[in-house]
């Protein structure tokens, strides 16, 4: 599915809010911010322990948040740093768009089409019991996929373009997994911003 303009989709599925926003800024707001983050975030190569085995996780991430929480995922335990204004602004614009409060960001950058994230769901529990995970899209497009826990017949594939929030609420969570899967094709870099609230 790939899908362009200002209007918020919402995404038919079963147990799940998941609500998609296009063009949440517009393509110049989205060139400064990439260039801006590329080079401003303080971006870590973590390594992760994944049955009993540890390796690099196949792409940089860095944590912010305006409260001294860590972030607790796949054996790593990330520190806050403090929100920078660009992050600040951000967070501003999704709080006022989706009416909840967020805590932290984590950001992810996927170097090229190799880099990847997993099968998973946001699920840690100083997340609460339903998370607001408000993720944004800057750079490459990446596709997307979203697949029931339970009911394997239940799928959901998207392109996250450059400049989109998705957006995932409700008991999505409980019920799906998410992933950025590896590409071959010849792409160039991509950031994501997902915010949470850290409690
Ligand atoms: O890169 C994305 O769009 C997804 C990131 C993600 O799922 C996460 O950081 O938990
Ligand atoms: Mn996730």
């Amino acid at each position: 599915m790939m899908l362009f303009g200002n209007d918020p989709i919402i995404l038919n599925m079963k147990d799940a809010e998941v609500i998609y926003f296009p063009e949440f800024f517009s393509p110049t707001e989205a060139d400064q911010l990439y260039n801006s983050l590329l080079n401003s975030i303080a971006w870590q190569q973590d390594n992760i322990s994944l049955f009993g085995k540890t390796h690099p996780q196949p792409r940089l991430t860095a944590l912010y948040g305006n409260n001294e929480k860590p972030y607790t995922y796949s054996g790593i335990q990330m520190k806050p740093n403090t929100f920078s204004e660009t992050l600040l602004d951000i967070k501003i614009k999704i709080e006022t768009e989706t009416h909840h409060k967020f805590t932290s960001c984590l950001c992810n950058l996927y170097r090229d089409g190799q880099d990847s994230n997993g099968w998973h769901a946001d699920n840690e529990k100083e997340l609460g019991t339903h998370p607001v995970i408000a993720s944004i899209s800057f750079g490459a497009e990446r596709i997307f996929h979203l697949k029931h826990k339970e009911d394997n017949s239940l799928k959901q594939k998207l392109t996250l373009n450059h400049g989109s929030l998705l957006l995932m609420k409700g008991e999505t969570q409980q019920h799906w997994l998410h992933q950025i899967p590896k590409t071959k094709k010849k792409i160039g870099k991509r950031i994501n911003l997902t915010f949470r609230t850290i409690y």
